[in-house]
């Protein structure tokens, strides 16, 4: 069989020969995937950023990324310019649980597959979405519980702690909520004596701390959950402008783990921080490309994370990824 010159190269270059075949027959059409990420508002959300637009970068994936600013109304916007422009998957963290389903019926229709990641939907439909990727936040509210239960063991009178919820609505402050009550509920000694949301971002979270000092005086807190890191940081702002040692005269509990935390930690300021890792970029692209091709793809995909508590802070903060 003579060869053309064309086959020559590609058995040369160790490729089959059918990509030596003429024009664009055998070359693969790029996966364009649509993204509406929920905004810019943390650490994690910058490193969750980074992963997904470096692992479209290395998996050869058109990436078409769209930041919401934290607001549901930009999100389906661009879940909707994603089916317009009849991309082959959409991804998104929906900021919210709920509001999904009408827009995400219409990606149904358009015969465009829809892959959750970081936070979960509230539908009664789940043919909506193919899987959903992220970390069990009941979970993690329970790490942050049991941690505390440990932390206090001996500690006999009432223990006064006030809460920094995450984005209300959205799942990560719906279920972080849960898990730590679940646990702290054993013992009638913890309180959350307030609890309000701080919106994910260090601004918010320390005007809101300076409201809970202001209201329950310098000695009325004994300790602070936050449901990210970012708020946390804020936190020790306030209590440090009100004249408190944070993590010594209140104890700071928060979860995601970003390099914030450990810098914090590191300089004796917060207690712990309870893994939620944003490096869920390879993960997509994964999902992404074994949907395209038609391969089964699990209906829960979660992220394994761990627990850093500020002892162990300067041992591990060299090999953080985020
Ligand atoms: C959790 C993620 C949360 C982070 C916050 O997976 O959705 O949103 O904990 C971020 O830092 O803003």
């Amino acid at each position: 069989m003579r060869l053309s010159r064309r086959q020559l190269v590609a058995l040369a270059a160790g490729l089959p020969l059918a990509t030596a075949l003429p024009g664009a027959a055998w070359a693969q059409k790029k996966i364009v995937l649509g993204f509406s990420q929920v905004g810019a508002e943390s650490e994690w959300r910058t490193a969750n950023t980074e992963s997904i637009k470096s692992a479209a970068k290395d998996a050869g994936i058109e990436l078409k990324f769209s930041d919401a600013q934290q607001k549901q109304e930009n999100q389906i916007k661009a879940i909707r310019a994603f089916i317009a422009q009849k991309v082959d998957v959409i991804a998104f963290s929906p900021v919210v649980e709920t509001g999904w389903d009408n827009v995400l019926r219409e990606a149904k229709a358009a015969k465009i597959p829809v892959v959750l990641t970081d936070r979960a939907v509230n539908t009664k439909d789940p043919s909506l979405y193919v899987t959903f990727m992220g970390s069990d936040f009941v979970e993690e509210g329970r790490k942050a519980g049991r941690w505390l239960v440990d932390k206090m063991k001996d500690q006999k009178g009432e223990v006064r702690i006030v809460e920094l919820q995450g984005t209300v609505g959205s799942a990560p402050a719906i279920d972080r909520k849960k898990g730590f009550e679940e646990i702290i509920k054993a013992d009638p000694k913890f309180k959350i004596v307030r609890s309000q949301t701080g919106d994910f971002t260090r601004a918010k979270g320390k005007e809101v701390m300076e409201a809970f000092l202001k209201a329950e005086g310098k000695n009325g807190i004994n300790v602070l959950y936050a449901h990210n890191d970012d708020m946390a940081i804020g936190a020790i702002q306030a209590i440090e402008e009100a004249g408190l040692k944070p993590a010594k005269d209140i104890t700071i509990i928060s979860i995601d783990a970003v390099k914030g935390a450990f810098e914090a930690m590191m300089a004796g300021k917060l207690n712990v921080s309870i893994e939620c890792s944003p490096l869920l970029g390879p993960q997509l692209m994964t999902a992404v490309k074994d949907i395209v091709a038609g391969k089964p793809v699990a209906k829960r995909i979660v992220t394994e994370e761990g627990i850093f508590p500020m002892e162990t802070a300067a041992a591990e903060f060299p090999k953080r990824k985020y």
